[in-house]
């Protein structure tokens, strides 16, 4: 992709409202444009980071047999009122009349539709388990919307609902689903910390959120420190709950050994038995002919926050780190003088072959814009992509060029040719 062609709107100015540092850095990097409070629109580079990090979760996903669809975003009310949600949800559910004044509203989550769906097709207990996922937005009309989109009313949530035919084997894909949280995070670059939780208006007997430690996260975490070296068997057994659980009095951790930290909330998964299967009337049969409800559960990500908690966990002072694994490019090759023909030509010719996705595989940045090599510089660093393949008129003098790493800031002299072979491997 050639910069001069791309909509990155970068800028220097810091925004006032902006509190937090991922808010800040994603309206610098053009990443993001405010629709209305708590409503954003994904510009190029997020929307990038968004694809990167749906195909790592469809991936995972892949791997338990979990089934990717869409459900809708308008949803019919009497799905809600069959199952009791529809009164409890409050303010924060957005609801809709269509023209002929029947009621709809804006997904806020799918537990009712998910059942509705699985209740149409399954009916025998050998179309059990089952687990259906989708990366779909959401809406809720949250009473403070903050942080950018770390706290908005649209988000993009990854949500799966899994059926199954009694509760051991419920708990058995609970955990199936734990340990490919667990796998997931870990392949975006981040080390999540996985506590017990309440489970509050999805209701459910068995749940854990899945925390990314930092300091502008908004729950408050207390953790066994083994925590921090549990294998990931140990994970889910590990004393870990947020502020909600917390009772000191009854802490079973000596005091020596408790961490209190901030986390923010990337994850969330519950098991909630036949709370649904039983209230909307989906059961199957079984090998003798009788009713099952299934027992369900349902599983959270919270993909749009996840950019944000990325951009908290990896930056410095002149921007975004992106971990290789979600950046919005691989490689972003600075051509510093865009009027030095030999300059010129080596930049060509290196984006030309990283970029040559069939034998590479590598997605690359050219910025040929004809602005400053400070500028180009600052908005290398601020965008974040983590090589950095810098052909400046002094160094070619000697026939070399700059391959930099974005995270170490470590510079390394190379020929054209070496730079290039040393992303084709
Ligand atoms: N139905 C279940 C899971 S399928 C559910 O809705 N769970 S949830 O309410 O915990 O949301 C799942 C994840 O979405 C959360 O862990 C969080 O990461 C993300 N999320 C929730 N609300 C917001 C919001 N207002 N803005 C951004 N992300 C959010």
């Amino acid at each position: 992709m050639l910069f001069s062609r791309f909509f990155a709107p970068t800028s220097k100015d810091v925004p006032s409202d902006a509190k937090i540092v991922s808010h800040r850095l994603m309206l610098r990097s053009g990443m993001i444009s405010q629709a209305a409070s708590g409503i954003y629109c994904w510009l190029p580079l997020a929307t990038r980071v968004l694809d990167k990090l749906s195909k790592i979760i469809c991936e995972e996903q892949d791997r338990i047999g979990a089934n990717r669809v869409y459900f809708t975003t308008i949803q019919p009310a009497d799905l809600w009122i069959e199952s009791g949600r529809y009164d409890v949800y409050g303010k924060e559910m957005l609801r809709i009349k269509d023209r002929k004044e029947g009621d709809f509203l804006y997904s806020p989550t799918n537990e009712e539709q998910a059942t509705d769906v699985f209740r149409k097709y399954v009916k025998s207990y050998k179309g059990l388990p089952t687990i259906l996922y989708q990366i779909h937005w959401k809406f809720r009309d949250e009473i403070r919307p903050k942080f950018g989109v770390m706290r908005g009313r649209e988000f993009l949530m990854k949500d799966g609902y899994s059926f199954d035919i009694d509760f051991c084997m419920a708990k058995k894909t609970y955990e199936n689903v734990f340990k490919s949280y667990v796998a997931t995070f870990r392949r975006m670059g981040l080390t999540p910390v996985p506590v017990q939780a309440d489970s509050g208006a999805i209701g459910g007997n068995m749940s854990h959120e899945f925390q990314i430690l930092a300091d502008t996260g908004e729950s408050t975490l207390y953790y066994d420190r083994k925590l921090l070296t549990a294998s990931d068997n140990e994970l889910m057994t590990t004393y870990a709950v947020t502020d909600e659980k917390y009772d000191p009095v009854n802490s079973s951790i000596p005091e020596k050994d408790l961490l209190m930290s901030r986390g923010i909330e990337v994850g969330h998964i519950f098991h909630f038995g036949t709370k649904y299967s039983k209230a909307m009337n989906a059961f199957v049969l079984d090998e003798k002919g009788n009713k099952l409800f299934p027992e369900m559960g349902s599983y959270g990500i919270g993909v749009s926050r996840l950019v944000a908690a990325i951009i908290e966990s990896s930056h410095d002072d002149r921007g975004i780190i992106w971990p290789e694994t979600v950046a919005p490019f691989d490689i972003t090759i600075l051509n510093l003088h865009r009027r030095d023909s030999h300059c010129c030509e080596v930049a060509d010719e290196i984006y030309r072959a990283v970029s040559l996705r069939a034998s590479s595989g590598r997605e690359a940045l050219y910025d040929d814009r004809d602005i400053s090599v400070g500028e180009k510089m600052a908005d290398a660093d601020l965008i974040g992509i983590p090589w950095q393949i810098i052909v400046g008129s002094k160094k070619m003098e000697r026939g070399v060029v700059e391959l930099k790493n974005r995270k170490s800031g470590e510079i390394i002299e190379m020929s054209p040719a070496e730079v290039t072979g040393r992303f084709m491997s």
